[in-house]
């Protein structure tokens, strides 16, 4: 509905519209009205959550100022605009990040300084917003702040959970899962009511001719369920560039229908079917890397690009341009196959309700969308059985059918009689049921395919997508490396660190164009400065003690080696192979002389991250880590020697604290089975080393800092095919150390062996598919070296800080210019004040 105000009226409304606040006195004024009005409060009553609140209003209105330019800007200029299509975005806190990326914190910090709060208290007692797994949907945030830094114009589409991932408590050493209810009081937020979309579930197809005798079809019947849009702004660093996240929430449709039921007295169950509607965004799915085919993930998906896909085109439509011009002025991402339905909607879109012909509407299909793949881990693709897709969707099923009648039509003609490569890449696969395969349809329907690091993408085309190199080239598949936002996870995180560097560097110009920092490596043999940064790291090693003493009760000291793994708990990503690393740690110096115990370099192993609730094996690791860090923290013979620390419910703000903090990190994972990993490039940016395997993008991390700036162990990925046949088909032979391990646990040194059996007999007597054993004696005596380099403090801070100068290649700025370069074909909009 257009509703603009008449021209010889809008003079009233420049004069009276809103300013932002530009200085400390503004900003305690909107801080102190927000206070007192919209919160209701006085200053007899106002504690640190409503100072957070009033402080998030006041950016709140700064930033919806600014995206409401945003947006008249790019409509007015009508140029292409990017879609990333992502489940999952892992925003973590906002308030601090806005209060940056508007360059406004000092303001604030004095500002309520004046008015009795520390910013830090303040920016604490935000909820994070944890509307993700990991990696995928951590990449995803990081890419819309890079997205508005860089000034694209670009929008995220997501849902708006009810429920974003589960918290973690640990008891008796379990892990238990607590909801996470996180909307009440979210200022970040603005409904937008007056935005629904009708999705359509369940019904049936119904052909029919239409005027021009040509065989039409319509989907009807079933079920209504109303999408209603919520916004999120994203500001760029240092731009006016504050682009959108909509997220959508399910509704029961206020339709004739319930209308019905309410009127003929059913009550009760017409406010059931309310409830299933709201079923539908009420909870973000815990697993990450694993599907489940549980029909209502499906909805989800559904919903959630339906939705999207109204809005991209009702956009489009407004332009008034022929529909060839759609992918001129429309890309759009999957962030995984996960949204993958949007590819089928589309082209039902274009066929059933405008009109085109298939192969036209084809053609801007394939044109408009990309996709990125992020896992070769077969039990993560996505596959949804064929009866459970006729009953949801069934005029897509059909689609569905029809794109791979004709692409395998055209395999056919290219290569005759090859009827085994047809039945390898058809979208439907021949089980029983049958199962339609997600990625398939997502490489058919998209215009380039990318891995997230160059082993992973190499490994799509020599592996999972060899068939469809083979069939479209290798033009249509191609690799972006992943990156990491430095505003959030340099300046924000480690704020002494970033001040340190533009102090050096002469400003803080390095965190919009990252490659700067090698600037740093002129400093490297510079006393002052070492010394500096040597104590930048205390002091962070000193915020994680605390927080460690806080929230554990574990006192550690800030001088041992801090080792850290955080991710989530996956038994590829070898959280097992850690935890027995520790257990021989512990071993070898309860077998040692007092004198041989002086030479120990004192270590605080930590560990953190979720495992999914129903992943048993992930959920042992967690435990067996617990039972080994009571019996570790409280052994007299070891005493500071070895601390073992597991951080309880690791998110986004945790991370935060955590990264910076690190002397070591692991990135552990069997070779060729990461796709990228990002947190190994989080810990080295804030000068942390790195203990990692040649997997995912810790190869090119390893070719930007040199070899000699990281700890390399472990099999290479080139040979794990062969080492898990010889696990099979010949003799399997623990290795001598980890076995001792192994006879530690199995002596009930760690409580009940029984509880870590199951993690045991995975290495001995099922094959050990990780490769535990075979990795053990090269990640054992990788650490010793790790520990005589701590020893050293002065070449331990010499590669710490050249590491960091050439850590600039994993900014997402990066990494979104090549999106738009190599993919989406679009420009920024630059913003001139
Ligand atoms: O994506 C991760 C990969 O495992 C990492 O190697 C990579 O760095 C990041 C970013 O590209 N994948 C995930 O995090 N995947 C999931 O969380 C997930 C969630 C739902 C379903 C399947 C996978």
């Amino acid at each position: 509905v257009e509703a603009s105000i008449p021209e010889p009226l809008r003079e009233a409304w420049r004069k009276y519209s809103v300013s932002e606040f530009g200085n400390k006195e503004e900003f305690e004024k909107e801080l102190v009205r927000h206070i007192e009005t919209t919160l209701a409060r006085s200053m007899y009553n106002c504690d640190e959550h409503a100072a957070y609140s009033g402080t998030a209003l006041a950016f709140r209105d700064r930033l919806i100022i600014e995206w409401n330019k945003t947006q008249q800007r790019q409509t007015f200029t009508d140029q292409k605009r990017v879609y990333y299509l992502s489940l999952e975005f892992l925003m973590g806190r906002a308030l601090d990040n806005a209060m940056l990326n508007v360059g406004m914190k000092d303001a604030a910090r004095d500002g309520l300084h004046d008015l009795g709060f520390r910013v830090e208290d303040v920016v604490e007692q935000e909820h994070d917003a944890a509307l993700g797994n990991g990696g995928l949907g951590r990449l995803a945030a990081c890419f819309l702040d890079s997205m508005a830094t860089l000034n694209y114009p670009a929008w995220g589409y997501g849902l708006r959970y009810r429920y974003g991932i589960f918290k973690q408590e640990i008891v008796n050493g379990y892990q238990m899962e607590v909801p996470d209810y996180w909307l009440d009081n979210n200022p970040w937020e603005f409904p937008r009511h007056e935005i629904t979309v009708d999705i359509q579930f369940y019904g049936r197809v119904k052909n029919y001719q239409d005027e021009t005798g040509k065989i039409a079809h319509s989907w009807e019947d079933g079920e209504i369920v109303q999408a209603v849009a919520y916004d999120v702004p994203i500001p760029g660093y240092g731009t006016k560039t504050t682009n959108n996240l909509r997220l959508w929430s399910s509704k029961a449709s206020s339709g004739e229908f319930d209308f019905q039921k309410f009127n003929a007295g059913d009550y009760e169950s017409a406010v059931a079917d309310q409830q299933t509607a709201e079923t539908i965004s009420a909870v973000l799915y815990p697993n990450d890397n694993l599907e489940r085919g549980k029909e209502l993930r499906l909805k989800q998906q559904y919903f959630w690009c339906a939705a999207s896909l109204f809005d991209i085109v009702r956009r489009f439509k407004k332009t008034r341009r022929a529909w060839n011009e759609f992918p001129d002025q429309v890309a759009i991402q999957l962030n995984d196959t996960h949204p993958t339905l949007a590819i089928v909607e589309l082209q039902r879109i274009l066929l059933d309700k405008e009109g085109l012909e298939w192969d036209e509407a084809w053609n801007i299909v394939t044109k408009t969308f990309g996709y990125t793949n992020h896992t070769v881990l077969p039990e993560a693709l996505e596959k949804w059985s064929v009866p459970l897709m006729q009953n949801l969707l069934p005029r897509h099923l059909q689609i569905i059918y029809d794109i791979n009648l004709l692409f395998l039509q055209s395999v056919e003609k290219r290569f005759p009689q090859d009827r085994e490569l047809l039945s390898r890449v058809s979208i439907i696969e021949e089980s029983h049921p049958k199962m339609v395969r997600m990625a398939y349809i997502a490489i058919i329907g998209s215009h380039k395919v990318n891995g997230v690091a160059e082993l992973h993408s190499d490994l799509l085309k020599t592996t999972l997508f060899k068939d469809f190199v083979k069939i479209y080239g290798p033009d249509r598949f191609t690799n972006v490396t992943n990156g990491v936002t430095p505003r959030r996870w340099l300046h924000q995180a480690n704020p002494l660190l970033s001040a340190l560097i533009a102090e050096k560097l002469g400003g803080h110009e390095f965190l919009t164009d990252l490659t700067l920092l090698d600037k740093l490596e002129a400093f490297v043999d510079d006393k002052d400065f070492r010394d500096e940064w040597a104590h930048i790291k205390t002091m962070n090693k000193l915020r994680l003690a605390k927080f460690i003493k806080r929230t554990t009760g574990h006192a550690v000291d800030p001088n041992s080696l801090f080792d850290v793994q955080v991710k989530r708990i996956h038994e590829y990503k070898r959280q097992q192979l850690n935890i027995f690393g520790v257990i021989h740690r512990y071993l070898s110096i309860k077998a040692m002389s007092a004198e041989e115990k002086k030479k120990v370099v004192p270590r605080v192993s930590i560990f953190g991250g979720k495992a999914a609730p129903g992943y048993w094996m992930a959920k042992t690791i967690i435990h067996l880590i617990n039972k080994v860090a009571d019996v570790v923290n409280k052994d007299p013979d070891v005493g500071n020697l070895l601390k073992v620390i597991f951080i309880e419910d690791y998110n986004v703000s945790k991370a935060e604290i955590i990264c910076p903090a690190s002397d070591i990190s692991e990135h552990i994972s069997t070779a060729g089975t990461e796709g990228s990993g990002t947190s190994n490039m989080k810990f080295v940016m804030n000068g942390g080393l790195i203990i990692g395997t040649c997997d995912g993008a810790n190869i090119e991390i390893t070719r930007e800092i040199g070899e000699s700036n990281i700890f390399l162990f472990g099999n290479l990925a080139e040979d794990v095919e062969e080492l898990r046949h010889r696990h099979f088909y010949g003799s399997f032979k623990l290795d001598p150390q980890l076995e001792k391990v192994f006879t530690a646990i199995k002596g009930n040194m760690f409580g009940d062996a029984a509880d870590f059996s199951a993690l045991t007999a995975s290495i001995e007597e099922h094959g050990d598919y990780y490769l535990v054993s075979d990795d053990f004696n090269s990640y054992i005596t990788t650490h010793g070296m790790v520990d005589e380099a701590f020893k050293n403090k002065e070449a331990w801070l010499a590669k710490s800080i050249t590491s960091v100068a050439r850590m600039g290649f994993f900014s997402t700025d990066r990494v979104i210019n090549e999106y738009a370069d190599s993919i989406w074909n679009v420009e920024p909009l630059v913003v001139k004040d």
